[in-house]
């Protein structure tokens, strides 16, 4: 056990929070202590703040390429320690470690990929309209971006907001989430020891009311890239927005697998359970409805049963663990009150509904693996994010009512159709408004060289991952070289055919 403190990372040396105050995390499967960190303030980020400010003046111009030589000794050195870092996370948040390994080796795959952005960054050249002119577009960096993330995907997802913020020449205020915190640091730690330069990445821990209001509220971070819950990102986006922030949010998600009644269902049963119960279903892309056609809706209903039922609670970092506990207890109460509302709704409870509390795990938070049957679409538990182990089977007669169901909630993340007829799952691909869809697989595991995001609650309508993250952490700069050495008036004056220059 230890209890080691960790501080705040300001302008390239490690500092106590100026409060001189400390937060706790413990682990969510065993209740031992994990570490104490400094809780930074207002006054922590003010100087984070100016720390990026002051760094962004050079970093901006600290040529791409080497920018991402810098990002792939990161990733190098992530790879490196990927075993390491897999045990704190699960130690940290309690996700089984093979699926920690995942959510690792997701950080190494972006930091790679940015990395090799730095050598593309494309702009357009094209055509002028008139004679002897050049025209282009560039990517220029924003300046200091502010990166809020959450605990669910502790090195996953920060790498996917502060890669492509770095390799763009922005500066970076990091909060990671304080549940998270240690893994905030070790990516941060990796960023210093590739040799980023001081000020570049500035993590300050802390609460959302102290640290994450600080950041939004601060006039010299024009950007916010925020994951979290929809009640959250919608105030940051209002309060961004009366001083013209660029924000991206990555809220909630109500994912749902469709399972047609030509569906391999061992295959839709692998996929559901993977989707539905992975990370303790706490994954923003986790299946929590199973949309299946009436045909099939038995046999499905009680091979999930079967198979859920045998599935194991425990530590994640136990090879006979496969499923970890979840990340608090304020979380799993959430669950589980939502158990009691589907039973109230009346929802049959198929398998699970309670807390685990055998033995070792009354030490953590663990919630049975819980399947309902029998679910309406306009219930509560087939409406709102439950983010725990829970998941609602709804049944339907056709493949329209199907897809009304799958776009029928305020989200719109992920979704998958699990059919062996082509047309079904062209139609589906056509007909579903979400921002992920997969066919013949669950609802998660997003590759990070895709746009990642939703439509309607779950975003607005930006996109991380992939290029398209380069489209949120740029602003294009159109640059018009007139080389002729006269006044060319463009729309107004014409071209003269005697071919001069
Ligand atoms: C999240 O839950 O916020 O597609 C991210 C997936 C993972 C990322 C999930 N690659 O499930």
């Amino acid at each position: 056990m230890t209890s080691e403190l960790y501080r705040n990372y300001i302008a390239g040396k490690w500092v106590d929070a100026g409060s001189g105050q400390t937060f706790e995390r413990r682990n969510p499967a065993t209740g031992e202590l994990v570490g104490v960190f400094a809780k930074g303030g207002k006054e922590d980020v003010e100087n984070a703040v100016q720390a990026a400010s002051a760094a962004f003046a050079s970093w901006r111009l600290y040529p791409a390429p080497k920018r991402g030589e810098i990002l792939y000794r990161a990733a190098q050195m992530l790879l490196d320690r990927k075993e390491d870092l897999a045990r704190e996370m699960t130690e940290e948040m309690g996700k089984v470690i093979d699926e920690a390994r995942g959510d690792v080796q997701e950080a190494i795959d972006m930091t790679f990929y940015m990395a090799g952005e730095g050598r593309r960054l494309y702009g357009q050249t094209t055509p002028s309209e008139l004679r002897s002119k050049f025209n282009m577009s560039v990517r220029k960096p924003i300046g200091v971006c502010g990166i809020i993330t959450p605990w669910n995907f502790p090195l996953a997802i920060p790498s996917w907001k502060m890669m492509p913020a770095l390799i763009a020449g922005n500066t970076v205020v990091f909060k990671p989430a304080s549940f998270t915190p240690r893994m905030g640091i070790r990516l941060v730690e990796v960023l210093e020891e590739a040799g980023l330069p001081p000020g570049v990445v500035n993590l300050v821990m802390g609460s959302g009311a102290e640290v994450g209001d600080a950041i939004i509220e601060h006039p010299d971070v024009p950007l916010i890239s925020f994951t979290g819950s929809t009640e959250t990102g919608t105030d940051v986006a209002t309060r961004g927005a009366r001083v013209n922030k660029r924000i991206s949010l990555e809220m909630g998600g109500k994912n749902a697998v469709i399972v047609m009644d030509d569906a391999d269902l061992g295959l839709a049963t692998d996929g559901i359970l993977w989707s539905a119960f992975g990370t303790s279903g706490q994954r923003c892309t986790a299946a929590s409805r199973v949309v299946v056609h009436r045909s099939v809706q038995k046999e499905l209903s009680e091979r999930l049963v079967a198979r859920a039922g045998g599935m194991r609670l425990g530590n994640g970092l136990e090879a006979t663990t496969d499923i970890g506990p979840v990340v608090t207890e304020r979380q799993l109460e959430t669950i589980n009150d939502y158990v009691h509302v589907g039973r109230a709704e009346g929802a049959r409870l198929a398998t699970g509904g309670e807390i685990a509390r055998d033995g070792e795990l009354s030490r953590g938070f663990f919630h049975q693996p819980t399947v309902f049957d029998e679910v309406r679409a306009d219930m509560r538990i087939a409406q709102e994010e439950i983010f725990g182990p829970v998941t609602a089977l709804i049944p339907v007669d056709s493949l329209d009512e199907a897809i009304d169901v799958v776009n029928g909630v305020k989200y719109g993340l992920s979704a998958s159709i699990f059919t062996a007829d082509i047309n079904r799952a062209f139609r589906a691909m056509q007909d579903i408004f979400t921002g992920i869809l997969y066919v013949n697989a669950g609802t998660t595991g997003a590759e990070i060289h895709l746009p990642f995001g939703g439509t309607k609650a779950t975003g607005n309508g930006h996109r991380e991952a992939g290029t398209a993250a380069l489209d949120f952490f740029t602003e294009w700069q159109s640059i018009y070289v007139d080389f002729s050495g006269r006044l060319q008036r463009a729309q107004i004056d014409p071209i003269e055919e005697d071919g001069k220059p």
